[in-house]
Parts: C-alpha cells; structure tokens; sequence
C-alpha cells in the first residue's frame, strides 16, 4: 500500500489524542461494507430488513437528539471573521482549536478509529478531489461507502506526496472498554460542533453522528470546503443537481438545478417527462463540481457515488425511479417499520399499513395523531443502482452543461420559467433566490427568505465574494459557451389557494422549453424581469390546467415584483463593500424596466 507521510502522522497525531481502542485503515471492499453492517446490527444500531423484500438493507433509528444537520452548531473558522462573511456562524480558528482539542482529548475511548480515504468524484478525474475522514463511527463507514469512492485506490491516486482534505469526526461518547455497554446510537446531544478550517482545507466535527454533520464528503467538503477551494482555483463547486435531457430525435444536453434544501432536486433529477419521446436521465441529485474546459464549456461531475434522500414524500407519484432505486443494498434511517420487516414513510402509499413501529420504536396506526417516520428521515443508496442514471454518469471528464436552473418556492410573483438575458443577469437572479416562508416554518408568513444559489448554508465564504466568484467564472469564457441560466418556480398559487402547476413530470415541459431555447428554436418574450415563453412556445398540449391559469403562471406581475424590490434591497444591503457593484446596477435596471412598464 503506497503510504503518504502526511496522512500517517496524521493518523498518529489524531490517534494519540483521541485515545481509541484500535485504529483501521478502510480499504473500501465488500467485505468491509458488510462488517459495518453486521457491526451495527451487533450494537442494536440496526436491523436487517427482509431479505425478500429489501435484500441486504438495514433499518437504523438515530437517537431523537441527533437528527439533522445543526446549522447553529456549524462554523466557519476562517482567520478573519469578515471573510466568513453575514450568512455564516464564525468562530476565531485559534480559540475553537483548543476548545475542540479539550473535546476531542480522549473521545474515542474503547471504540474504533477508522480511516477512509476517499474522492469525491471519479477516481482520477480532473475535477476529483481527495479527502481523507477519520471517525469512530461504523456508521460513517457505511454510508461513506455508498457516498463516495472509498479505500485502497484512493490511496494509490493519492500518493507519497499528495494533498488531501482533514476530515475528523468523533461521535463525542467515549466508552470504557470495546466490551463496554454502548448506547445504539451514540452521541454528544450537550456538544455538537461541525467546524471548518478553510485556510488548511480541515473539518473537525463532533457530536453528531447523522447526515450532513457527520459524512464529512458531502456538504463539508463538496461544498464547504471546495467552494472555497473552487474560488481560489476558478471553478465552481455548487449545491446543484444535473440531469441529461434527451429529445425525440435523440439530441441530448446537460442541465444543473439549483433548488433549497429538500425542494424536490432528487425528484426532478428522476424525473419521467409526460412529452412524449423526451427522456431525463440522472448524473447526480445534489451536487456539482464544473471546471472549464479546452473548449471553454464548463463541465459538470457529481462529487459523489450515491443518494443520501429524504424519504418522506417520495413515492411512485412524486419519484418512481427513486423507489426503484431502494430495492437492495440500502440504508434507512428515521423512517418507520412494518412488522413484515419493510420500511414506510409518509406520503410513500397513498393507504398506511395497518400497524406500524415508528421512529421511535413506539406502535402505530392510521388513527395515531402523529407522524410514523421523522420528517428528516433518509434513504443512503448507491446511484449505480438508480434506473435512470446515465451511462456517462462517471465520465472523469465530466459532461457540458448547456443550462443553469435556479428556483425557490414563492406562492406569487415569480413566473412558472425566466430566462436570464446574459450570465451577469442570471448571477443577479442566482443571488435573490428566495422562498415565502410558511406557517410551518419559523417565522411569519408570507416573509422572504432568502437563499442564494441554495447555497445559504453551504457556502464556505463571504457569500459577496461567492457572487463575484460567479461573475468572474463568467468572464472566463465567451457568452455562447456558457450555460443559459432559468429561474424556474413550480410553486405559484392561484386565489383559491391551490397550485397551478401539477409539477412531477409536467415539469418536462418547462425542460422542453429551456433544451429548445438553448438549441435556438424555442420562442421567448422580452418582459422587465427576463425572456418568458412566447405565447404557444411551451408545450401545453393534453395538460390539465385550465386556461386562465397557465396564462396565471407566465404573468409578469409587475406590481408584486415591485413590492419585493425593498426586501431585495435589504437583502444585498447584509453584503456591505463586498457586494459586487454590477448586482446593484442589476437590481436598479430590474426597478426601472419594471417602472416602465407599469
Ligand atoms: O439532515 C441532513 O443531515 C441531511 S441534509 C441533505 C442531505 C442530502 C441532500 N441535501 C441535503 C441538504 O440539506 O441540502
Ligand atoms: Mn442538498
């Protein structure tokens, strides 16, 4: 095994002082997988499914204090507190380095301290990245191996000499003895911290052993940390999924969507278009890495090697590809069970099982007031099993995205489509994504929250200086070369309430459109906020909307959009100096056309 003298004395650093019973070098085999999985089911962290229904699946209930990502918990240690910029929680490196020490001083005791290497993207591409996490969790391990490329041939790519991001996660429960008496799901419920150190490429987390906070490939390192590393580098590392879109003449192109946090980009990633002879197929449902290339298009991998969904909601209506994907060599975490030994989740049939156990082991029925699988609960998946995925979906070169989709969900004003008339318009777009919260969420109704590019959580920087970032990748290139950019929203409401758009696989029409704009035969419409479909340009043909509300749906309404201008003010004014220049001008150009068309 090729060694590499940074990660040994690493490893030896972080062994001696977090105390674990033994340390393992992960080499990424089935053999490990499976250990993992047995392991878990040994501790009371999991139970096999059955065989016949879910082969080599397992079902894990995480402790109810650790069940999401902990925003609150989660910093950027950049040296300045500036440069972590208004939308982050930051903390001084030097002070949070020594509190973590104290807490990481002795943690693992009686557990076992794994070392994975992984990449995030194909091993060997262009665009891959190598990091290597370090955890006490088999947990982690498991899920690793779905999410990413794991083991041995990471080490080999890596070499003697090669760099790689410090990941270091420890669930913080130390145990007296490997023989000891564990909890099944350990954690720190008093202590959580997901820190980033984006000067020396580091993530210390602890705490938590769920999901974003503990699977340090995915938001840590493919958007924290890389956004970082793609702004010092000139690319682009986004919360992003892409799909390939294929028409009747078999013609294809890549699209990258930028939606919120659980807003459906599995779903469309998935998708199966209602137009006839229009085909989706899947690169990745989550993220995106694009660097140029020779040609001056930006080409896409996704950085990661399975799905990690939320599962309630998805269901053979809303994500058929999805459920079909489930079928073997799966993780669920949080949903409930049958006593046939299957999984469930809200919204996955439209009639309950009977009687169920849900996420916390209590009995349920269709008549109990609450919710059998937790509202976060998820599905960890390999994407090569996913129906759809495109064969092309480990190119080492990546594939050419033709178009940019950004999209929030606003019951008003936003249009179901918009093109963006150049990149320095679509950035504008990209930056005032915004959703209305609702009653369910905190904080009033009908308030914006906003959350640019969907990377409000996850940019590693001064989100600022991420907008300039997307404005310099953008003179990079020459306009015809660069993706066209949308802003989509498939939530519009009508006066009753309801939503106009049926979304699902309707949303192919909208893609229809955007492939047939980028190809140069689809009709647009100038209008003050953008380029709308011409009247008949998208295909309507045998929905069931009726007509009043497809013409709902494409209406620019001025009036709204001109109410929204002081929240968007507001908005760029938490960006102070760093806000580049040329999205104010975009915003007052915006009021102007829109004043002249009142
Ligand atoms: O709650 C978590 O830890 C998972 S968050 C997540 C997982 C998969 C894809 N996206 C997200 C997200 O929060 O955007
Ligand atoms: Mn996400």
């Amino acid at each position: 095994m090729v060694s590499n003298r940074k990660l040994e004395a690493w490893v030896q650093e972080v062994a001696s002082m977090c105390q674990p019973e033994k340390v393992v070098w992960c080499d990424g085999s089935a053999t490990e997988y499976q250990t993992m999985l047995r392991l878990m089911v040994q501790a009371g962290t999991a139970q096999w499914l059955d065989p016949g229904k879910r082969p080599n699946s397992i079902y894990v209930r995480s402790d109810p204090a650790d069940v999401a990502r902990v925003e609150e918990f989660t910093f950027i240690c950049s040296k300045s507190k500036e440069d972590a910029g208004p939308t982050n929680n930051w903390r001084d490196p030097d002070e949070i380095r020594q509190t973590l020490t104290g807490l990481f001083a002795g943690c693992m005791a009686g557990r076992t301290l794994y070392v994975i290497p992984y990449s995030m993207g194909p091993i060997g591409s262009p665009i891959a990245k190598i990091g290597v996490e370090l955890t006490d969790s088999p947990y982690v391990v498991a899920n690793m191996h779905i999410m990413a490329r794991v083991g041995t041939r990471v080490l080999e790519v890596l070499g003697a000499e090669g760099e790689f991001v410090r990941g270091l996660h420890s669930v913080g429960a130390p145990i007296a003895s490997a023989t000891a008496a564990d909890s099944p799901w350990p954690c720190n419920a008093q202590n959580k911290y997901i820190c980033h150190f984006p000067e020396t490429r580091e993530i210390w987390s602890f705490g938590s052993g769920y999901g974003g906070n503990a699977l340090l490939g995915k938001k840590c390192h493919a958007l924290r940390i890389a956004s970082v590393q793609a702004r010092d580098e000139g690319w682009l590392a986004e919360h992003m999924l892409i799909l390939k879109l294929t028409n009747p003449a078999g013609k294809s192109l890549y699209v990258g969507a930028a939606f919120p946090s659980a807003c459906g980009k599995t779903n469309l990633a998935m998708l199966e278009p209602t137009v006839a002879g229009w085909k989706v197929e899947t690169i990745g449902d989550d993220i995106a890495w694009m660097k140029f290339g020779a040609d001056g298009r930006l080409y896409a991998i996704n950085p990661e090697a399975g799905f990690f969904g939320v599962a309630p909601g998805t269901s053979m209506q809303s994500n058929p590809n999805a459920l079909r994907t489930l079928g073997k060599n799966a993780i669920f975490t949080n949903c409930a069970i049958t006593p046939e030994g299957d999984v469930w989740w809200e919204g996955m049939s439209d009639v309950p099982p009977p009687a169920l156990l849900d996420w916390l082991r209590r009995p349920w029925t269709p008549q109990s007031n609450r919710k059998s699988a937790h509202p976060n609960s998820r599905f960890t998946v390999p994407a090569r099993q996913c129906p759809v995925i495109a064969p092309e979906w480990e190119d080492p070169k990546g594939v050419p995205i033709s178009a940019f989709l950004f999209g929030g969900r606003r019951a008003t004003t936003a249009p179901l489509v918009n093109e963006a008339f150049s990149w320095q318009h679509g950035t504008f777009l990209g930056s005032i994504m915004s959703s209305e919260t609702t009653a369910a969420a905190a904080g009033a109704q009908g308030q914006l929250r906003f959350d640019p590019f969907a990377m409000l959580p996850f940019c590693g920087y001064h989100m600022g200086d991420y907008f300039a970032h997307w404005l310099k990748v953008g003179g990079a290139s020459t306009p015809e070369k660069l993706p066209r950019i949308y802003y989509v929203n498939w939530f519009r409401r009508g006066a009753d309430g309801g939503f106009l758009w049926p979304g699902y696989g309707e949303n192919s029409r909208v893609l229809k459109w955007v492939f047939e704009r980028v190809t140069g035969t689809g009709q647009a419409v100038d209008t003050p906020i953008g380029r709308l479909p011409a009247p008949g340009a998208l295909d309507l043909a045998g929905l069931d909307v009726p007509k009043a509300d497809q013409e709902e749906l494409l209406r620019v309404d001025a009036k709204s959009w001109l109410a929204d201008l002081p929240l968007l003010r507001a908005h760029y004014e938490k960006f102070g100096t760093r806000l580049p220049a040329v999205l104010k001008e975009e915003l007052d150009a915006l009021e102007q056309r829109l004043l002249a068309a009142k």
